[in-house]
């Protein structure tokens, strides 16, 4: 009881702050299921850079996100005409904000994005291993894409 009332009779003070915070995370690190918490944050963090260092799946990614943030809209291993219509890319029509190609380096490894469906319209070339972090004038434009033998 004594110890109580002494706390809580230092609950403005900074010593009192300084005493409790290191305790909390202390127990927070033991659970795991705090730590799990934490690689997911890592996990939801990682960027083109570190989606391409996993390695080439032959598969080209289009995010809504910049620099490859979060979940794909568009995770395609062959071509799509129209994002706006059935496919790996449904939903994603007008929504590119970055764009990830990992195709393997052999032909038909480079991806053109289009504005318009049907690869119509103004394009974009994306070589196998590259990405763009930030779209500038197809931000928001991609429509359709399809693999090439080079860019
Ligand atoms: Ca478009």
């Amino acid at each position: 009881m004594r110890k109580m009332t002494l706390m809580m009779a230092g609950a403005t003070s900074a010593v009192l702050i300084g005493g409790v915070l290191p305790t909390m995370t202390a127990s927070a690190a033991e659970q795991s299921p705090a730590r799990s918490q934490v690689r997911e944050v890592g996990a939801a963090a990682r960027d083109c850079a570190d989606k391409l260092a996993d390695g080439r799946n032959g598969i080209v990614y289009v995010y809504a996100t910049y620099n490859c943030i979060g979940k794909p809209i568009c995770a395609d291993d062959d071509n799509d005409k129209n994002y706006s219509k059935g496919g790996d890319c449904k939903g994603a029509n007008n929504r590119s904000s970055s764009v990830l190609n990992k195709g393997y380096s052999s032909t038909y490894s480079d991806v053109r994005f289009y504005d318009g469906k049907g690869y119509d319209g103004g394009s974009l070339c994306l070589k196998d291993g590259k990405y763009i972090k930030k779209l500038k004038k197809a931000n928001n434009k991609i429509s359709s894409h399809k693999w090439v033998k080079s860019c």
